[in-house]
């Protein structure tokens, strides 16, 4: 784009929608101008880009998230117009960090989301017609707001300032029918720029409105609450995202959101492939969906549903659907995996349970005539007990089924769908899960990114991640240590600043800055940090540990807004946070610090800034992670267990250079059944202090565990009792802490040599090429989809 028709472009916006000029417009007048103009320069690319991936065999993305966060910095990078139009604000003296606050669509809860954003944007980089269908939320994730330790949640109402990267297009609306009411989803699309390419993927998010507005009958009848009644029903389906992340919720709301946006999905599908081929003999030929974890896997009985409608019988509906469809599990703890009643699913959507009832009646039929014996068969059929297992009616039906590390698809495999995998071993496969280098190097580590383009004399890793390896003969170099400590030091001193205003904290870029950026959650072991955390502060207090090298904890965390034990976590940490940073004999050495509100845009603030990343979750239920391979990206150390995609990070960039603890899958399966937390607590005076501090007085846990705000003494049960629905610690929190305090104070140690230790940073980095989404992405569409790139249609 030419820089001064962008200023003209610029100018002309901000003069007819605001009589206003860049000077003196508003940041969020400015942003939508900026927006709007990057958006016109790229509308023929999208509309070509449209066409070319309905001209061939292309992929849809189902995902009841997408957490994409602030779009217009990264536009701009992938548009190839950042230092331009930095260059024309600049003149006017504006600038693009002023549109910092304007928009941060957080559509999503955490990595599940995140990771659907990253495939977008690997997808459109590499030419590939893959395009993302979710729900248009009014309000996307909750705000964070620490009052007095205790978190606080408020609306996210992400288009407050409008929304200048989406396009309404009301030809393309569906009625959506459920039992009691019908409802119009109104599609808005985001395109997804591809770096260095022409090609714009897509991002098609439903909205739900009222087929009828408003009654006019009871208006005049003077009901004006009725009258606007189906209006508020309509729209209450794409209100809020639900805030949960790794546990299901059987509510009927959610229901209805989970078939809204695949109805509308699927009839787009169908709708599209007839109006260029004719007829839907050949969809499967044309079409494969992926189905983001189980949210969106009510898509399958709706295909079948649709194609029947449109004259086709159910065997050559299922058939079809069976080529089409593909599932990726994210999760195997029981609380997230998705079963709905059977009477809700029938009350709610009625002509659609009808074909899930088919489904598992094909599957009965289908068992015994492999002689499988009728327990067996119970044992896995989609509906039993009253319930649709929504994994088990994806498994049966998809052609490919996908766990996201391989430790993660090997207990897949191995354990929670063994019986599947016997039986369809071809179907299973493993896709481990990556990050786009665009954003999370190219765009938020600037300082870094330019190092890198300098040494390896070119910009090719931002579309070839794998060129960092040339980097690694660079590890014994102190020149190039020596840069990479001071832009290290630079980053920190950036998020200092941010932190000094987003929570009001002075933290020193001087100390270790050990960072736990995830959801709060208990498998996830924020408690683990937190109690590391005390048992290093009587360590220093007693002298037992000397020579601590001064440290800053940094967490991020949201809880869910119902998630009492969670939230009690996010107090404690604020607890120990005034204890350790007032403490005379501490408060140089240990510091604590609560980032609030995390999300897409801190965590670009974050993930440059960190030393250590702690990924530190129970052996065995972190499926993947994601924000790992982040901080591993901007040169942080992992310190963490042998979890997820950590074991694949540790193979890439080699156990020395990491710090790795804790039992390991298979230990724990010894371990848990005859596992005593108490005998360790009592027995170990370090560890039971530390415990002790969760019951003593001195903490304000700010009430009782009925009280919304938690406790930190149902903590210490949950540790030592357990509780009605689980064991004693059934996370290990206490078993693994010592060899957890070890392995930090190991690495806390090895700090003090800057050099070494930046040289284990550097490493990580260059190994880093394994985990950008272009490789997880290429995988897919070559294994999964058998999709090319548009570029490469019919060579
Ligand atoms: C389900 C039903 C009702 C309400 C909410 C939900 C729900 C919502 C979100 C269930 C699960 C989620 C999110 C899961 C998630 O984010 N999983 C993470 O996926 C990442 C990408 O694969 C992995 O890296 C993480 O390990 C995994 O925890």
């Amino acid at each position: 784009m030419d820089k001064s028709i962008f200023a003209k472009a610029l100018e002309s916006q901000l003069r007819s929608k605001y009589n206003t000029t860049v000077e003196n417009a508003l940041d969020w007048q400015l942003h939508e101008c900026v927006s709007s103009a990057v958006m016109e320069h790229i509308s023929p690319n999208h509309a070509q880009s449209l066409e070319k991936h309905l001209s061939g065999r292309r992929a849809m993305y189902l995902s009841m998230e997408f957490l994409m966060g602030r779009a217009v910095h990264n536009n701009l990078m992938c548009a190839g117009v950042y230092e331009d139009v930095e260059d024309v604000l600049k003149q006017h003296g504006r600038s693009l960090g002023e549109l910092e606050t304007i928009e941060d669509a957080a559509l999503g809860n955490g990595g599940l989301g995140r990771l659907a954003a990253c495939f977008l944007d690997s997808a459109a980089t590499l030419d590939l017609p893959l395009d993302g269908y979710g729900i248009r939320y009014k309000y996307g994730l909750f705000k964070q707001k620490i009052v007095d330790g205790f978190q606080k949640e408020e609306a996210d109402n992400w288009t407050k300032y409008g929304d200048p990267w989406s396009v309404r297009c009301q030809q393309d609306a569906v009625n959506i029918q459920y039992a009691d009411m019908t409802v119009r989803a109104v599609p808005y699309d985001m395109p997804i720029i591809g770096y260095g390419t022409d090609n714009v993927g897509n991002l098609r998010l439903w909205q739900a409105e009222a087929v009828d507005d408003f009654d006019f009958n009871k208006f005049n009848d003077g009901d004006y609450t009725g009258a606007q009644a189906k209006k508020n029903a309509a729209e209450d389906i794409s209100r809020v995202l639900y805030p949960n992340d790794n546990t299901s919720e059987g509510k009927k709301l959610r229901l209805r959101q989970e078939y809204f946006f695949s109805a509308a999905s699927v009839a787009d599908a169908i709708r599209k492939h007839k109006a260029r081929f004719g007829s839907l003999d050949e969809l499967e030929k044309y079409l494969t969906i992926q189905l983001n974890d189980t949210h969106p896997v009510i898509a399958i009985p709706e295909l079948i549903r649709q194609l029947v409608c449109e004259g086709y019988d159910f065997e050559t509906a299922f058939e079809k659907a069976h080529k089409i469809f593909n599932y990726t599990n994210h999760t195997i703890m029981a609380e997230a995996l998705e079963k709905w009643d059977c009477s809700l699913v029938e009350s709610v959507i009625p002509k659609v349970y009808t074909y899930i009832l088919m489904i598992n009646e094909r599957f009965i039929r289908d068992m015994y005539s492999k002689g499988m014996d009728k327990k067996d068969i119970a044992a896995i059929q989609p509906v039993a007990g009253g319930r649709v297992n929504m994994a088990y009616m994806a498994i049966y039906v998809s052609s490919y089924i996908n766990g996201v590390a391989e430790i993660h698809t090997e207990i897949l495999k191995k354990d929670a769908l063994k019986k599947w995998y016997e039986l369809y071993p071809e179907r299973f496969q493993n896709k481990t899960n990556g990050i786009t280098q665009r954003r999370w190097l190219a765009l938020c580590n600037k300082e870094l990114s330019a190092l890198i383009t300098r040494l390896l004399g070119d910009s090719g890793w931002i579309t070839d991640l794998d060129r960092l390896k040339e980097l690694a003969k660079y590890a014994d170099d102190e020149n190039v240590l020596g840069e990479f400590i001071r832009i290290k030091k630079t980053k920190k001193q950036q998020l200092a600043d941010f932190i000094k205003q987003n929570d009001g904290i002075e933290i020193n870029p001087d100390t270790i800055f050990d960072i736990q950026i995830k959801r709060l959650h208990e498998y996830k072991r924020q408690l683990l940090n937190a109690l590391s955390i005390i048992y290093i502060y009587y360590g220093i207090k007693d002298g037992s540990i000397r020579d601590f090298t001064p440290t800053t904890f940094i967490f991020g965390a949201k809880s869910a807004p119902g998630y009492r034990r969670a939230k009690a976590i996010i107090k404690l940490l604020g607890e120990i946070g005034k204890m350790v940073n007032s403490d005379e004999q501490t408060k140089d050495l240990l510091k604590v610090v609560f980032v609030q509100n995390y999300n897409v845009s801190a965590a670009e603030k974050l993930v440059c800034a960190a030393d250590v990343s702690e990924q530190i979750s129970t052996a065995g239920t972190e499926a993947s992670g994601t924000g790992n391979m982040k901080l591993m990206l901007n040169g942080a150390v992992t310190l963490g267990t042998y979890d997820g995609a950590n074991v694949e990070i540790v193979q890439e960039a080699g156990e020395e250079n990491n710090y790795i603890f804790g039992a390991r899958v298979e230990e724990l399966a010894d371990i848990m059944p005859d596992y005593d937390p108490r005998k360790l607590v009592f027995e170990n005076e370090k560890i039971g202090r530390v415990l002790e501090k969760l019951i003593d007085s001195n903490f304000d846990d700010g009430g009782v565990p009925s009280d919304q705000e938690g406790s930190f003494k149902e903590l210490y049960k949950a540790l030592t009792d357990g509780a009605s629905w689980h064991v004693p610690d059934h996370y290990y929190v206490v078993g693994d802490l010592e060899s957890y305090v070890a392995a930090k104070l190991r690495c806390n140690s090895d700090y003090k040599d800057k050099l070494a230790f930046a040289r284990k940073c550097w490493l990580n980095m260059c190994s880093a090429g394994k985990f950008s989404s272009d490789r997880t992405i290429r995988d897919y569409a070559q294994n999964i989809w058998k999709i090319v790139p548009v570029s490469k249609r019919g060579v």
